[in-house]
């Protein structure tokens, strides 16, 4: 797969007529996966609050005032619990994910129980617990965890107006040891933070040049949260929403220039039409994160999205191998 994309490049494919675009997505899309199903993955915050960063986006932050509860670490028996209500409602993958910087080594040993247990019970294992060092991605590699979700959230030019207290690098550093120990890599970002197409263009860009490409994209839009920076800054203004149609471009984007990635239509769905998340599929999303809620906000729900994959036709993949996905 292409990692030489330029900017240009992509600037170009955004700049295409809607239809263009999205029949070339779709092309690309059928090349690679099949077109009517779509991998279903259920979140579970086993950490929730309290966190040291400063993410502007994040309910979850210290620095926010949302009045969110700091919560200790979940016992490995709830969590367990939680993931096998996820594998009876039909998920194919259990994302456990904690609001640190990093995890502690002390905490180590839980989250391998956690996955180790999840992965018993058939189901894909994945966390995103913060910055890992080498040793710890190892660690939880080998207990069975299949994928670690981190992402670059946006462009380079604009992560430093989000977040203060992790840099860039930092990040890069941890999707290098994701990558070293294994695991498969889930990373993507978010859209509607108040940034420019160039922004979006040069998101992307990070994306489909890393050294391989992430198996998995999360492609969020923002849940402006009260209290956070960005949820109490765009509240009021034309850019509180990211618009509909640029949404569904930016995941197009992402499907052509990414072409083997699972594409997910991440947080914000529950406020999105159902014409939209159609036009998403058809722009290339082929993943969704399913329940009533994500970590600390909601989702569109089991019902909702029941009928809706009944409407257009779409069927829940059933487990996928990894290795299947990996990027070449
Ligand atoms: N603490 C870990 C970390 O940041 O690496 C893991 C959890 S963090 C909540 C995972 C991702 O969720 C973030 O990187 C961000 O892309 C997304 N996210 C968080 N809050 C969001 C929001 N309000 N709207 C959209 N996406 C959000
Ligand atoms: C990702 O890119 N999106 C998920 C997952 N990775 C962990 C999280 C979305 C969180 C949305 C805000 C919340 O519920 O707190
Ligand atoms: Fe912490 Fe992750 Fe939220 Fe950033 S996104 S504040 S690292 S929980």
């Amino acid at each position: 797969m292409r990692t030489d994309w330029t900017r240009g490049e992509i600037a170009a494919l955004f700049e295409r007529p809607l239809l263009d675009l999205l029949w070339q997505a779709q092309q690309v899309h059928r090349r690679h996966h099949a077109p009517n199903e779509v991998q279903l993955s259920t979140l579970l915050s086993i950490k929730t609050g309290g966190c040291p960063e400063d993410c502007g986006y994040c309910s979850q932050s210290a620095h926010a005032k949302t009045g969110l509860k700091a919560e200790k670490l979940m016992d490995v028996d709830a969590v367990l619990a939680s993931a096998a209500e996820a594998k009876a409602a039909g998920s194919g993958r259990f994302c456990m994910g904690a609001a640190w910087r990093e995890p502690k080594d002390r905490d180590m040993d839980a989250l391998c129980e956690m996955v180790a247990g999840v992965k018993a019970m058939g189901l894909e294992t994945c966390m995103t617990l913060g910055m890992l060092t080498q040793g710890q991605a190892d660690r939880l590699a080998a207990a069975g965890l299949d994928y670690y979700n981190h992402n670059l959230d946006t462009s380079p030019e604009h992560y430093g107006a989000i977040i203060t207290t992790r840099t860039w690098q930092e990040r890069l550093d941890t999707l290098e040891a994701v990558r070293a120990s294994g695991m498969a890599v889930c990373c993507g970002g978010i859209v509607g933070m108040g940034e420019t197409r160039e922004d979006r263009v040069g998101f992307l860009h990070a994306l489909a040049t890393l050294p391989a490409h992430p198996e998995s994209v999360p492609i969020n839009a923002l849940v402006p949260v009260k209290g956070t920076v960005l949820g109490d800054m765009l509240a009021g203004t034309p850019l509180a929403k990211i618009d509909d149609i640029e949404f569904v471009r930016t995941v197009a984007v992402a499907r052509i220039t990414m072409p083997r990635s699972m594409v997910r239509l991440s947080a914000g769905r529950e406020s999105m039409s159902e014409s939209t998340q159609a036009l998403c599929f058809l722009a290339g999303a082929n993943s969704i994160f399913t329940g009533d809620k994500l970590l600390t906000t909601p989702n569109a729900g089991d019902n909702a999205d029941a009928a809706l994959f009944a409407k257009l036709g779409l069927v829940a993949m059933t487990s996928e191998e990894p290795a299947r996905v990996a990027a070449e």
